[in-house]
């Protein structure tokens, strides 16, 4: 049975593929290139725009979050103050933050005789060169009001006081001989007058 499957093989058949075989014996084989090297489907996703947008995306994100975190890590944004007010009492209609609003309309009524305060906090210290307050009084009258300032609550001082006859809706101002410097707290406290203490407007002046 074996000779029978060697002599299916044709002897020319046999000889040809030796002499192809011979052939190759020695001969260097081509070098595969770096670039065919690296499968196709790489290839395709390194020339791909999407991905290389998506990367400039990814790290602009990331840029963003950074610097919002720099910025808000302290309580707020670097060179941005928030004012905030506070009062010795307040009529819930007619709260403090209707002192700042902008608004000569809108009013903060302690709903109290004198004494009464309100004191507002400019959230860093600044140099205030004015102090403007929108009077809300009824009835008119003899009224006395102080100023005070200050870098903290602790350790304010008096700068001004108005005392004469006003009525609603004057607005008495407050230009100091040189403006006030480190001044983050300004109250404003009602010692005398016939009306519930109130005032339309706060205005303050600062650089
Ligand atoms: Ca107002």
């Amino acid at each position: 049975m074996v000779g029978a499957i060697q002599a299916a093989v044709p002897v020319n058949e046999v000889e040809s593929t030796l002499k192809a075989d011979a052939a190759q014996v020695g001969k260097p084989k081509r070098r595969q290139t770096v670039e065919e090297s690296i499968p196709r489907t790489i290839k395709m996703k390194e020339k791909s725009p999407f991905r290389v947008w998506l990367t400039i995306g990814v790290i602009t994100l990331l840029a963003v979050i950074g610097g919002l975190f720099m910025m808000f890590r302290d309580g707020t944004p670097s060179g941005v103050v928030s004012p905030s007010i506070s009062a010795s009492a307040s009529r819930a209609d007619f709260p403090a933050t209707n002192a700042i609003d902008g608004d000569p309309e809108t009013i903060w009524s302690s709903g109290q005789d004198p004494i009464q305060w309100i004191m507002l906090d400019l959230g860093a210290p600044k140099t205030v060169s004015a102090i403007r307050l929108h009077i809300s009084q009824f009835p008119d009258g003899q009224t006395v009001h102080h100023i005070w300032v200050g870098a903290d609550v602790s350790q304010m001082t008096q700068v001004h006081e108005f005392r004469g006859d006003t009525s609603d809706p004057q607005i008495l101002e407050f230009i100091p001989p040189e403006p006030l410097e480190n001044v983050r707290f300004i109250k404003i406290m009602t010692t005398q007058s016939p009306s519930w203490v109130a005032w339309r407007e706060i205005e303050v002046v600062s650089e």
